[in-house]
């Protein structure tokens, strides 16, 4: 009896069966470079400078001679995708999640026509992959508004961005119609939740809402555009391959309460409504409840008119890709200054006396990942793709070349375990797994290169300096072997 019984569940889940997608993630702006040596045009990620440990990003206005901005040159995937995609193929990948970079496609965001350099740019790209199996994943924006359209439009602040936005996934749906399957529209959507914190209001939306009289009212406005854009994407893809599989993606920090105290337990359930907020309505194709009448509690006048309300009915997605890193915890008695976070925490976090940090301070939690899995599947019961999960750390690359990441494989290690159980044991639905950073690359929060998250090691530093040459970390052989014995070898 348990024989039969454990068959058929393998069968209904993905993650024993030959199809689930192991591979890794990344995205344009973080580590294609081929930024000013090109016909692209600037996003919003590309006038940002490097920060330092705990030191945010400055947001420039345009590219000022004499800063030094790391996303241009990132690790020059532009001049060495065939090398890198060969590695990626080495280790077993059966899926790559990048993005497209918006700017590649319409430099300025609000051309007539696409830059047939950047369409050809992707189609390489994707060639390459498929040629070893891959499957392209992607992302149509990952913080990579282009920057004319930030500057001259407020980016989704102003509906005609909507309309620039559909036009370019629609020009890529159809370019890449054959070789693309698995989409995402808006990467971490709901990260710029976070409206007092403005790189995440810049590189989400295009807008910094501390410029508004209300930067909560503009932040929701700006929510709305987003996610009506989201939908029409969602719609006009699947009329033009109905094989398309389009995904939204979650920025999924659970909340826990600190204590027992019901205020603690309730002050939790309400701070998720902020991570809630955007599947909610991705996934059911409505505003929930709570959003409605935080709306008009706080005299929010939200512009969301008939044609909206269809066209997020008509736009939802066929899965739920989200990023998972860390959890946070809350505590109804502190509160705190949060106006230079980026760790997606609340005024009210503390440290959880259970769990380690990252040199970040990322509260390493796998158990979270399984809590998250079944918090989503029981919410929507939609399949659902971990696009994003990995340690942050200072590598040491040594004399002979080789770099033990001993770290980095005890925390993949115990997240995989915890999605294993959750599929396993749980039976939520889980199509695939992308760690971040599969290769070294410019991280997001910090811009620094020395957060590395990669398997594989790249030379260079925080100032741009070394050969770019590629090696294997320890934690290389290890995930080759992962995805050799679908997950059973950890
Ligand atoms: C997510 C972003 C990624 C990535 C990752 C790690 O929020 O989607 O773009 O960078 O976080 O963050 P960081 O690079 O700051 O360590």
């Amino acid at each position: 009896i348990i024989l039969t019984y454990k068959i058929k569940y393998n069968k209904e889940t993905n993650m024993l069966n030959k199809d689930f997608l192991w591979g890794g993630a990344l995205a344009a702006h973080q580590f294609e470079g081929g930024v000013l040596d090109t016909t692209k045009g600037l996003s919003v990620a590309d006038v940002m400078t490097a920060g330092a440990h705990g030191v945010p990003r400055e947001i420039t206005d345009g590219v000022i001679e004499g800063k030094y901005y790391p996303n241009h040159i990132g690790i020059d995937f532009y001049h060495h995708y065939k090398e890198d995609i060969a590695m990626f193929a080495d280790m077993g990948f059966k899926c790559f999640r990048t993005s497209i970079a918006w700017t590649r496609i319409f430099p300025l965001g609000d051309e007539e026509q696409p830059d047939e350099e950047g369409l050809q740019f992707y189609d390489d790209v994707f060639d390459e992959l498929l040629k070893y199996g891959i499957e392209p994943v992607i992302t149509l924006s990952h913080f990579e508004m282009p920057y004319h359209l930030a500057k001259e439009y407020g980016g989704f602040m102003n509906r005609k961005t909507v309309d620039f936005f559909v036009k370019f996934a629609e020009v890529c749906f159809k370019r890449y119609k054959n070789k693309v399957k698995y989409w995402m529209t808006f990467n971490e959507i709901n990260n710029q939740m976070n409206f007092v914190n403005d790189i995440y209001g810049w590189t989400n939306s295009g807008a910094h809402f501390g410029n508004y009289d209300n930067p909560e009212e503009a932040m929701y406005q700006c929510a709305h555009h987003t996610l009506v854009a989201s939908a029409k994407a969602v719609k006009i893809g699947k009329e033009i391959n109905p094989d398309f599989l389009i995904g939204n993606m979650i920025s999924m920090v659970p909340f826990y309460p600190y204590s027992c105290s019901p205020k603690d337990q309730l002050l939790a359930q309400q701070l998720m409504h902020d991570r809630f907020f955007f599947s909610d309505v991705q996934c059911r194709g409505h505003y929930p409840a709570y959003a409605l009448k935080m709306f008009e509690r706080k005299g929010f006048n939200i512009n969301i008119t008939d044609e909206d309300k269809k066209a997020l009915s008509e736009g939802t997605v066929d899965y739920i890709g989200f990023s998972y890193y860390m959890s946070n915890t809350v505590d109804s008695n502190s509160i705190r200054d949060v106006s230079t976070t980026t760790d997606g925490s609340s005024e009210h976090s503390v440290k959880n006396p259970y769990i380690k940090e990252t040199d970040w301070g990322w509260a390493i939690d796998p158990e979270g990942l399984r809590y998250v899995l079944n918090q989503f599947y029981e919410r929507y019961e939609l399949p659902m793709f971990i696009v994003e999960n990995g340690f942050g750390a200072i590598d040491k690359k040594e004399e002979d070349g080789s770099c033990h990441d001993s770290y980095r494989i005890d925390y993949l290690r115990a997240h995989i375990e915890q999605m294993k159980k959750a599929v396993e044991e749980d039976g939520v639905n889980l199509m695939g797994y992308t760690p971040w950073g599969c290769i070294d690359c410019i991280s997001f929060t910090t811009g620094e290169m020395k957060k590395r998250y990669g398997f594989i090691y790249v030379d260079r530093d925080n100032e741009g300096n070394g050969t770019l040459e590629r090696s294997k970390k320890d934690s290389y052989e290890w995930y080759k072997k992962v995805i050799a014995s679908n997950g059973e070898v950890l």
